[in-house]
């Protein structure tokens, strides 16, 4: 297996030393970067120390070290997963032929655009937390935050390392790029629509990193399948990150589930007033947020029907999550079944991969919804957490600007205009939400409206000092 070199300036397990360009490129960029950490990462808490997991190995086993550092002293680097030995690609009309080392010239501006694209999102999300750390609802939950934070950080590296070594001047200026564009920005804002929506309390944080960032596993599960070897193995050792992010989301949404049903259960009421008055978030809230973030991360699949998605299969840039499941690699007799506002379209399947993904996306969200609604269910109460239909409220694809309310079904333009805010959190809903983002820093202590983790980090207790405030 390939060490992990820690004594370099940027720590690597590519051999950095041995392409004195290429590392000469990326120190050149490695200040600009820890420049945009120090003025769009989180705000303040620079000087505090911070209990985080660093990278040791690439291999699923042991790959983290945990210790105390201060944020912009994380030693962000370049790590891939190890080469498998004669790899083939797995699909499209090249199957079984090697995989390629460098970019073959066609594809060029393709795989340029897709590494851009995934790119875009880690920075993207860091600015779209970069003020959660004031409102931390405990010590815990900072921490994730910022072990979150710092993992973006290095998925940036990630395909940074990529243009710097495979594309020449146009890589090295779109790696700049990455650094100039901004969520939310006017002028120059993130590439993807749901990149561009803030972040700004913590019941986001969670229904983002359950949401979008399990978006993020299936498209780096996608592009780990790819033909063009370097991206596969960044995305394997990424997939290994984003597994932390996903349970924060997961883990997040559930303690704030468990949190409202002992308030309910307290005051004997499932009224959502009251149980707002106590400081808690009513499930029908939840739900909202629910609602809003799922449907804003079914757009990051792209549109049902995609030529995009068909080309980057059949050349082999871009598999379908998992590829090894399906028997069918190559798609080019396959018809599958599109769900439009017409009704059903038979289309080539090469051309409905989006919605595929989409589908299994969709599969995968509704484990914890099934976890949730087993507690819902426990303490007694019929209400029940739900996914909005993917026709709701899309900006992207076949359903754009329908009318349809989130189980799917059509409504008149003026009801679902008027009913708008009864499915997705209203300016009133969002003030309480945010009225409950006050930070709690004492070790162990947690926000009224959360429950405490079932356990701390690395089998530490869970009133370690998880970050030392300075
Ligand atoms: N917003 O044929 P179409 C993550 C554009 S998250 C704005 O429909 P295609 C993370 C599209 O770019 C994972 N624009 O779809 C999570 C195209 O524009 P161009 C990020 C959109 O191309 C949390 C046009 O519409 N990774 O890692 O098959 C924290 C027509 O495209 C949107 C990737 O996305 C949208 N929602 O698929 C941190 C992987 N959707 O090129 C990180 C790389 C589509 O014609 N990207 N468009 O100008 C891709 O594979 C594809 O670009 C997409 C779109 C899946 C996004």
């Amino acid at each position: 297996m390939s060490a992990m070199n820690y004594s370099e300036r940027i720590p690597n397990n590519v051999d950095l030393a041995n392409d004195r360009k290429l590392q000469r490129a990326l120190e050149h960029w490695q200040p600009e970067f820890l420049g945009w950490w120090r003025e769009m990462g989180p705000s303040d808490f620079a000087q505090s120390d911070v209990y985080l997991r660093t990278a040791t190995s690439v291999d699923a086993q042991g790959w983290a070290q945990y210790g105390a550092v201060k944020m912009p002293d994380y030693r962000w680097g370049i790590f891939l997963a190890d080469a498998v030995p004669d790899r083939r690609i797995g699909f499209g009309d090249a199957m079984g032929e090697p995989v390629w080392q460098q970019v073959p010239g066609e594809y060029r501006s393709t795989l340029r655009r897709l590494i851009v694209t995934q790119g875009d999102t880690e920075p993207a999300s860091v600015e779209q937390q970069r003020m959660l750390g004031h409102t931390c609802p405990s010590l815990y939950d900072l921490r994730n935050l910022f072990q979150v934070n710092v993992e973006e950080g290095r998925h940036l590296w990630a395909m940074v390392y990529l243009l710097h070594a495979y594309f020449g001047r146009d890589g090295r200026e779109e790696a700049e790029a990455l650094l100039q564009r901004h969520s939310g920005d006017a002028d120059k804002p993130r590439i993807l629509g749901t990149f561009n929506e803030p972040v700004s309390d913590w019941l986001s944080l969670y229904c983002f990193t359950y949401f979008t960032d399990r978006d993020g596993k299936y498209q780096l599960k996608s592009l780990a399948e790819s033909a063009f070897d370097p991206l596969s193995r960044t995305c394997r050792f990424m997939l290994t990150e984003e597994a932390h992010h996903m349970f924060v989301g997961e883990t997040g949404l559930g303690r704030i589930v468990k949190r409202t049903l002992e308030v309910m259960k307290e005051l004997g009421t499932d009224d959502p007033a009251r149980i707002r008055a106590h400081g808690a978030i009513d499930l029908p809230l939840l739900q909202k947020y629910l609602n809003f973030w799922c449907s804003s991360s079914l757009d990051l699949f792209g549109s049902e029907i995609s030529s995009n998605s068909a080309a980057n299969f059949a050349s082999g840039l871009k598999g379908r999550p998992d590829e090894g499941q399906y028997t069918d690699h190559v798609l080019r007799e396959a018809i599958t079944s599109v769900d439009t506002p017409e009704g059903a379209q038979q289309v080539p399947s090469l051309n409905a991969l989006n919605e595929v993904m989409r589908e299994s996306y969709l599969k995968d969200c509704e484990t914890g919804l099934k976890r949730w609604n087993r507690t819902i269910e426990r303490a007694g109460y019929d209400l029940r957490l739900t996914l909005p239909s993917p026709r709701f409220r899309r900006s992207i694809g076949l359903w754009v600007n329908q009318p349809v309310d989130p189980r799917g079904a059509m409504l008149s333009r003026e009801e679902y205009d008027r009913r708008l805010h009864e499915w997705i959190p209203s300016a009133e809903d969002r003030a309480f939400v945010r009225s409950l983002m006050q930070r709690v820093v004492e070790p162990g202590r947690m926000a009224a409206w959360i429950a405490p983790p079932d356990r701390g980090i690395n089998n530490l207790p869970l009133d370690y000092q998880y970050v030392t405030l300075q």
